[in-house]
């Protein structure tokens, strides 16, 4: 949901719902919220309206209930809770801040944050709680407090506004006489309604309230005290609005409470995940997925491509480094060659990672990968693994082998090229660190002055030298990008490949070999050393330095 008032489902200017729940005929309840996400919750549950506690404010500021907390501080919070909401609010205003002059000023504020209306209680500033030694607080001069209520209705400029006249005679230790002689003079000042407050623990005295009131006004009523009446007496005395007051601050204090004292006495999280909101309800809450529509809609991101890393493979010939972990966990300069190549790709902005494992998967421990799994790979090879991860094919993606090292500028400069396929050959043939012979690759030009604007194709790519073939330009590093068309011929080639009976067996030259015979160009990237690749113990010595530094 988009959390700006304009998308909001009801459309009914606020101000206009508050009045017909106050001067409807059927009972209805205002919930109490103290800040945004009590107001959303609040909304969610199905309540009609909310009523802005001035208790529940301060209570979650920390102050107490006595203006500690300025006007202006409530009205920013107000704020925030009308952004995020669509029912009306009614302010807790205690004594409207001051004298008329700051009513006026507050209803032109209210109404600037589309705040329904405000409810203001005949005490005086500073105030403290009704339920704080209620009899020692003075009462407001009556002709005083009606001129607050006419400079406020004055002041507003919508008409259906709503000032709800707070009568704390009873509070106060008056009787009944005094409250309904007060709920009269301020419905004669223009009063929208009266909200008549008592502390008892029975209803009695709102009842008998009501009874001599005849609805002259809308009634209001708070049942913090008298909370057991069931709400068919309010709805028999002919009561308009009840206001649940404090409940979401006093539920969140006590789950705060609790939560605080497990966590603190247990040093785990263990037994209180479950009952606690999860992360995810608290993103939705926020309405985290209507921002992230606006930004595919407003905020567009360099697309980066997805990656592929193929790690499935034990690597024998380091025998006893790899009893416990794959290849790709060994620690590398104080870090697992995998997190190396994550770390790559978080420079380049990739964050879409699938990696596909095989031989001790469960001891990858990386995060921000996708992991898949080739479960049969001691008994297959590359294209068996590029098949578990085809989910994650995407229209412009990387394949690489997760053993590698590089230098960032090698990734980089590969996401700099146009072409469909390009695969990075390392033209440093004779370079002493990466003397393999396998997957050497022959290419349309070798890496000198004779590509000077040529396009480089590869030919093929062989374990072995081939006749016939001439010299070999370099060696695949293993690392070739797939982008729009590449992609659908990746996917078609693997269907072809997997019709042979040696699937199991191909690795990710042939992908390309067939590629090439299927009459696709691959380009090549060249490079000229730089990068190495973790296959042998002596590779091992190799890998530390080119981590500290040292080129290969
Ligand atoms: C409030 O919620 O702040 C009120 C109601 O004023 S009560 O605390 O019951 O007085
Ligand atoms: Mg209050």
């Amino acid at each position: 949901m988009n959390l700006q008032a304009k998308n909001h489902q009801n459309s009914t200017p606020r101000c206009v719902q508050l009045r017909k729940l106050l001067e409807s005929p059927d009972l209805e309840f205002l919930l109490e919220a103290h800040n945004g996400i009590s107001a959303r919750i609040a909304e969610q549950a199905g309540f009609k309206g909310i009523w802005a506690s001035g208790l529940a404010i301060s209570a979650q500021f920390g102050v107490r209930d006595s203006n500690e907390a300025s006007w202006t501080q409530v009205v920013d919070m107000l704020e925030f809770m009308s952004d995020v909401t669509s029912i009306p609010i009614l302010l807790d205003g205690d004594t409207g801040y001051g004298n008329f002059n700051n009513m006026r000023r507050l209803v032109k504020k209210l109404e600037q944050r589309n705040i329904a209306g405000v409810c203001i209680e005949d005490k005086v500033f500073p105030k403290t709680n009704s339920f704080i030694d209620g009899e020692r607080q003075p009462l407001a001069d009556i002709d005083e407090f009606c001129g607050k209520i006419k400079a406020g209705k004055d002041s507003q400029s919508a008409p259906d506004f709503c000032i709800v006249a707070r009568v704390e005679a009873l509070i106060a230790g008056w009787d009944i006489n005094e409250a309904l002689r007060r709920a009269e003079a301020y419905h004669a000042a223009g009063a929208d309604a009266i909200l008549i407050h008592s502390k008892l623990s029975r209803p009695d005295e709102v009842v008998s309230f009501a009874k001599e009131w005849q609805q002259r006004l809308p009634l209001v009523i708070v049942p913090t005290k008298y909370y057991s009446t069931p709400v068919e007496v309010f709805r028999e005395a002919g009561i308009s609005l009840v206001i649940w007051a404090n409940h979401m601050i006093r539920a969140s204090v006590a789950a705060m409470e609790q939560v605080s004292r497990h966590i603190q006495k247990h040093q785990s999280l263990v037994q209180i995940e479950d009952q606690i909101a999860s992360v995810d309800r608290i993103f939705e809450l926020q309405g985290a997925d209507e921002l992230s529509r606006a930004q595919q809609q407003y905020l567009k991101r360099k697309q980066t491509p997805h990656v592929i890393v193929l790690a499935a493979s034990r690597g024998h010939a380091l025998h006893e480094l790899t009893d416990d972990r794959p290849k790709v966990m060994l620690s590398i300069g104080g870090k697992p060659l995998l997190r190396r190549l994550v770390d790559e790709f978080k420079k380049q902005s990739i964050n879409n990672i699938t990696v596909v494992a095989g031989y001790k998967a469960e001891a990858i421990d990386v995060a921000n990968i996708k992991l898949r799994i080739n479960a049969a790979y001691d008994q297959t090879g590359e294209l068996s693994s590029l098949v578990c991860a085809e989910d994650a094919f995407h229209d412009d993606m990387i394949i690489m082998y997760g053993d590698l090292l590089f230098r960032s500028y090698i990734l980089h400069d590969l996401l700099e090229h146009e072409s469909e396929i390009v695969a990075v050959v390392d033209s440093s043939l004779n370079n002493p660190h990466t003397g393999h012979t396998q997957d050497l690759a022959y290419c349309s030009h070798p890496d000198n002055r004779s590509i000077f604007q040529h396009a480089v194709s590869l030919k093929c790519v062989r374990d072995q030298p081939v006749s016939g073939q001439g010299e070999a330009s370099g060696r695949w590093i293993g690392m070739v990008r797939f982008r729009q068309q590449g992609r659908k011929w990746v996917e078609e080639a693997l269907r072809e490949l997997q019709g042979r009976d040696d699937f199991a067996n191909l690795g990710m030259p042939e992908l390309l070999n067939h590629l090439i015979e299927q009459g696709h160009v691959v380009h090549v990237h060249y490079v000229h050393g730089h990068w190495l690749d973790v296959n042998a113990l002596v590779d091992i010595g190799r890998a530390h330095d080119f981590a500290r530094g040292i080129n290969p």
